[in-house]
């Protein structure tokens, strides 16, 4: 049996680097896309040195695969122009690519911050209509929409991830990662379900862990077969010195980002 063969851009970014080892299977081969320089740790991975903007690279890289975890890209916020280049064009580049070379499946990575200004005092479907609380989450729901649209016209199955926070640990993030953290490993098992559920057809789901005080739904992301085994309430005693969110940033889900300034790298 030929192995199957899992393309992954941004594998050298934040969730690239964690999911990485996580994703590694016997019959299954990685190709790690990344503007940053990688190294094969063996014949299971392939290198690619390229960006997403770069069609031409996009469509070599894209060959002969089977499946695509797009995850390259800007992953906080930045100006207009370089928003626009390599998240919104970007990722247009890349599911052109995708379906020049039939790859059957795409796996997205949106973000909260889609939907920052929604309220932190409710349950949030994952289908929220965007309220996005900066730029980048302004081209996290265009990724949605692209990835919607490519499902619809050209029948790829396409599943898009609105991941909370993917972090090691909370820590860093302070008491809102208590909320948000998606954990590496039930990273690794929401991707894994997204690789192997049957026909999904056209999904947005959130990407959080099964924490005590989460306000995303996990009922679409179980529908497709997730099972979170982590809580981030475990690491809650650690931060009970740290200050809470308040004002925007305790009212809205997108945090700290519904304040910072908009198209200024932080
Ligand atoms: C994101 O979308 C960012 O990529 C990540 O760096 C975190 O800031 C995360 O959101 C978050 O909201 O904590």
């Amino acid at each position: 049996m030929t192995d199957q063969r899992v393309l992954i851009t941004g594998s050298a970014g934040v969730v690239g680097t964690l999911m990485r080892p996580r994703l590694r299977r016997p019959g299954r081969v990685l190709r790690l896309l990344d503007v940053a320089a990688q190294t094969a740790s063996d014949a299971a991975e392939e290198i690619v040195t390229a960006s997403v903007t770069d069609a031409a690279a996009m469509a070599s890289a894209c060959e002969g695969v089977d499946a695509l975890i797009h995850l390259g890209g800007h992953s906080r916020e930045n100006s207009w122009a370089a928003t626009l280049e390599v998240n919104i064009d970007g990722t247009h580049t890349v599911l052109e690519a995708a379906r020049e070379a039939g790859v059957k499946r795409v796996i997205l990575a949106s973000s909260n911050h889609a939907v920052g200004f929604r309220r932190t005092d409710s349950d949030l479907p994952a289908d929220s209509s965007p309220r996005p609380d900066t730029y980048y989450g302004v081209s996290k729901a265009v990724i949605e929409s692209l990835g919607s649209l490519y499902h619809s016209r050209f029948g790829m199955d396409v599943i898009v991830i609105r991941i909370g926070s993917c972090f090691e640990t909370p820590l860093k993030l302070g008491p809102r990662g208590l909320t948000t953290w998606l954990s590496p490993d039930d990273g690794a098992r929401l991707f894994e379900a997204c690789l192997s559920a049957p026909s999904p057809g056209y999904r947005l789901i959130w990407g959080v862990s099964d924490n005590t005080r989460r306000i995303y739904s996990l009922a679409e992301a179980e529908a497709l077969g997730y099972k979170s085994l982590d809580n981030a309430e475990v690491y809650a005693d650690r931060l009970a010195d740290q200050p809470a969110p308040a004002g925007a940033a305790a009212e809205f889900v997108g945090g700290p980002f519904c304040t910072a300034p908009l198209g200024e790298f932080n």
